[in-house]
């Protein structure tokens, strides 16, 4: 039965690398012996690396970096973000599950996690390049009672989180390109998306898509994104474990919302722009109706891009995309 398995390896994976004897397994779970053996060889099969000590007992030693729940919830430092976890292995995207949970009342915090998509999508119905088990892709269900209007300011806040995760799991420094990119190196390493449920009352729920990637090679990307798009990996030189980077986004997640929840957008403006490639750069904003080129001479308290044209007027962007 798989779900006593998962959680004979919780048991394990919480006692900080002691050795647990067969008997006290026996005894907590209430079952045999051989049946915390058999156990035990379920694991093995599932890609744990269990050491077996003579009279001590079980010990893991190595956990397979999936992005199940037994392996993010394990050590996870939060009170709502992924209190309530959907893992499956492949998905066509999670933002379509994550829609779906929404509206069947999924808490606040919910978060969707798959190892691979077969439809990923960016904004304006792009697709999303998804490598099985190489990234994190992820979509997680907020319900702040906030304005409809004020989305785009999560989509910000997400930014200055996923960049403060990075810097604490690897040694890397990433900037945020407005108004939905993270960068490394000049190339995309995680893309954003944020979508809105909401009626007269107000917002229902954030979907808030998460692509980042981490442990890809040049060639495990779509020939189209070769050159636009790195990893983590591709720029540290080091493979990142996946559990530890979704735990540390997860945290900084439930930080920064809150932060914003409570206080609104000021200090967060500062770290976003501390963080940011786009402002003081000329730039050119693609529209779906125009192009405008100029300064970027910072966001307004709303996540409005301030552009400036070489006219002396000062546009208000709400979307673009952005080239530098
Ligand atoms: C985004 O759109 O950057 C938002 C991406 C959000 C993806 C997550 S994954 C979990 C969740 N489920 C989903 O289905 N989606 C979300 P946009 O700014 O429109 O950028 C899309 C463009 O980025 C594409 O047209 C490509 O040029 C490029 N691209 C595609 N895959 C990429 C990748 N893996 N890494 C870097 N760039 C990529």
């Amino acid at each position: 039965n798989i779900t006593v398995t998962l959680k004979i390896a919780k048991r394990l994976m919480e006692s900080n690398g002691e050795a647990v004897s067969g008997q006290q397994l026996a005894d907590e779970f209430g079952i045999s012996r051989t049946a915390i053996w058999k156990h035990i060889k379920e694991l093995e099969e599932k890609g744990y690396d269990i050491e077996s000590v003579k009279r001590k007992g079980y010990r893991i030693v190595t956990a397979p970096d999936t992005l199940e729940p037994l392996g993010i919830q394990t050590g996870l430092k939060t009170k709502r973000i992924g209190q309530e976890i959907e893992y499956v292995e492949s998905c066509a995207s999670t933002q379509i599950i994550a829609h779906q949970l929404a509206q069947e009342g999924a808490q606040d915090g919910t978060v969707v996690l798959t190892e691979t998509q077969t439809a990923g999508r960016g904004r304006m119905a792009r697709k999303w390049d998804s490598a099985a088990k190489k990234g994190v892709w992820m979509s997680i269900i907020l319900r702040p009672a906030v304005a409809p209007q004020k989305a785009p300011q999560f989509t910000l806040v997400t930014a200055v989180a996923i960049v403060r995760a990075i810097e604490e799991v690897t040694k890397l420094q990433p900037k945020i390109k407005w108004p939905n990119d993270i960068l490394l190196n000049g190339k995309k390493c995680t893309g954003i998306l944020t979508e809105l449920q909401s009626d007269a009352d107000g917002i229902q729920a954030l979907i808030i898509g998460i692509g980042l990637n981490v442990n890809q090679e040049k060639e495990d990307f779509d020939r189209e994104v070769q050159d636009i798009a790195t990893s983590l990996k591709m720029a540290s030189g080091e493979t990142v474990n996946r559990q530890k980077l979704v735990q540390s986004v997860l945290f900084y997640m439930e930080l920064y919302t809150q932060m914003y929840i409570d206080e609104g957008f000021g200090m967060l403006k500062i770290l976003w722009e501390s963080y940011s490639t786009t402002i003081g750069q000329p730039v050119r904003a693609r529209m779906t109706n125009q192009t405008l080129e100029g300064i970027a001479e910072g966001i307004t308290e709303e996540g409005v891009l301030q552009l400036r044209t070489s006219d002396g007027k000062l546009h208000g962007i709400y979307s673009a995309d952005i080239e530098m």
